[in-house]
């Protein structure tokens, strides 16, 4: 056995079963040993951004790490914009990159770079792994960092000669076993409930594992019994909502809009969720989203258990038995007629949200007031952007489509933000993953538009709104779709719309429309 197939035999024995791949020369090994270890799907993106981005969606959906196979620094690098959101969203990552073999370095061959040095800012452990005899137990190390709580981005620096070289005896090390999260001080359980139990209007700010059906029904039952606020961050890795669910709202996007939540939200207690911050600063804006003279608590951070804490806190404030506030009624909105607007799209997918459905919001400007119409759709689940590096929905859409083949996967996707990662469409053909891409068809970077204007920007000139246009030519996304092997129709009014989401929807494969805004 050489250090490659080593590595994939580990990687198998530890849980580590779908590689999402971009190969080169120096990968040819490990290439190669993906054949001789039965047990790996191995899925070929063509851009890095779509194999990473696809690693974090398999993580978010199932909470076990899948492998990526990057070529070198650029490979890498390639794929680090993606790695940044799923480092953000907590999401764990076996990165298994390919260097030249150890002697040919010295050389400054074309692809020679300093590997340690591009991963470390995107990655929580980084180790090059100098002979097949250590690969297995580097190997073993990374699975065992990328799955502890919450989840890492562990990068494992694979050169050819510890590949292609004979490994050692068996070849195979076992990760450390997940060990459990830790559990909340019983001094965080009282400061919080005090908080709460103070008569000052109090807001629980769940974030991570506390965004599941335990955790939100936890939180229910606190504010069923104390009469406090529930609310979750602006983005979060995944929320599961839909009917019969308790019912939160997110922090909006707008600074303005953001303080004012916060203001009606009054003092928080963190769970799984930092104190707010705004996404940008703007002149004469505050960076913390906390209104003037709140405060604080931290019940658990996102390495603890998150489900005991809140089970904790209800304990303490009598709230075990109280049934959970804020379920949400099963609802659908009416299907609209006549032109797409947003608000028009957030009815229609209200109206069509399949059960079980997994939505991948990228949907930027557009997608605002999605919340409030999808809120009593069948149970779904909603995942977003938490690191704010625009291209990550439909690589994520690719890793949740493969870690739930049983779900329909639906990316809500700007047309601007899509065209970072458009080769996904290709991956999503190649293997019939069951996504139904929804392009939000703007001709713009229209959030931009705003952003000229909060910054401060009056009377923009000509070249600055030329930069926020996707005009000249217009993108059509019905053809590039069918030219990576994707059905797509192209969507004019609110009729079309609902047809074309439809047809998406009934078939078991992927599909693109694109809504015309
Ligand atoms: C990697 C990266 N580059 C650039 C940006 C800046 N940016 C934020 S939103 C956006 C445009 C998004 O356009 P689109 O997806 O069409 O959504 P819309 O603004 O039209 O709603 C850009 C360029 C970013 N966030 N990430």
């Amino acid at each position: 056995m050489n250090g490659a197939e080593s590595l994939v035999r580990t990687l198998i024995g530890g849980g580590v079963n779908v590689c999402f791949t971009n190969p080169g020369t120096s990968e040819m090994h490990f290439v190669a040993a993906l054949d001789k270890v039965p047990g790996m799907r191995c899925v070929l993106g063509l851009f890095e951004g779509v194999v990473t981005g696809a690693a974090d969606g398999y993580y978010r959906m199932l909470g076990r790490p899948a492998s990526t196979l990057l070529h070198l620094g650029p490979g890498l690098a390639n794929g680090l914009a993606n790695l940044h959101n799923a480092k953000k969203a907590h999401s764990g990552i076996v990165n298994i990159v390919g260097e030249h073999a150890t002697y040919h370095i010295a050389h400054d061959a074309p692809l020679t770079s300093d590997i340690e040095g591009v991963a470390a800012p995107m990655s929580d452990w980084v180790k090059t792994s100098r002979t097949a005899n250590a690969i297995a137990a580097d190997g073993a190390e990374a699975i065992a960092v990328a799955r502890q709580t919450p989840g890492r981005v562990a990068t494992l620096i694979l050169p050819a000669d510890t590949a292609w070289d004979v490994a050692g005896a068996d070849g195979i090390a076992a990760p450390a076993p997940r060990s459990a999260p830790r559990k909340v001080s019983e001094a965080a359980v009282s400061a919080a409930a005090a908080l709460i139990g103070s008569g000052e209007r109090t807001t629980l700010l769940l974030g991570g594992g506390a965004l599941q059906q335990q955790g939100l029904e936890l939180a229910g039952r606190i504010a069923a019994k104390t009469g406090c606020g529930i609310l979750t961050e602006g983005a979060n890795a995944r929320l599961e909502r839909g009917a019969g669910r308790v019912e939160v709202d997110r922090i909006p996007y707008v600074v303005d809009k953001a303080l004012a939540v916060m203001r009606a939200a009054g003092n928080l207690v963190l769970v799984g969720a930092r104190e707010p911050v705004a996404f940008f600063a703007y002149p004469g804006k505050p960076s913390l989203l906390m209104a003037e003279g709140t405060r604080s608590v931290k019940l658990a951070g996102i390495d603890e258990d998150l489900d005991a804490a809140l089970e904790a806190l209800a304990d303490a404030l009598g709230a075990t038995a109280t049934p959970p506030a804020r379920l949400a009624a099963p609802r659908r909105p009416a299907l609209p007629t006549g032109p797409i607007t947003p608000a028009a799209i957030a009815a229609t997918l209200g109206a069509l949200l399949p059960e079980n459905a997994i939505v991948v919001d990228e949907s930027v400007s557009t997608g605002r007031e999605f919340f409030p119409e999808t809120a009593g759709a069948p149970p779904h689940d909603w995942i977003n952007n938490r690191g704010g590096s625009i291209g990550y929905g439909m690589p994520v859409a690719i890793g949740a489509a493969i870690a739930c083949p049983d779900r329909k996967v639906i990316a809500l996707e700007g047309d601007g933000s899509a065209m970072y990662t458009l080769q996904s469409l290709w991956t999503m053909a190649r293997e019939g993953l069951d996504v139904t891409v929804l392009i939000l068809a703007n001709g713009s970077y229209n959030i931009l538009r705003g952003e000229l204007a909060n910054v401060g920007v009056r009377n923009p000139g000509p070249r600055a709104v030329d930069m926020l246009s996707l005009r000249r030519p217009d993108l059509d996304w019905v053809a590039l779709a069918r030219g990576m092997g994707v059905e797509a129709v192209r969507a004019q009014d609110c009729a079309a719309l609902c047809k074309g989401l439809s047809a998406g929807l009934a078939r078991n494969g992927p599909y693109l429309v694109e809504a015309v805004l």
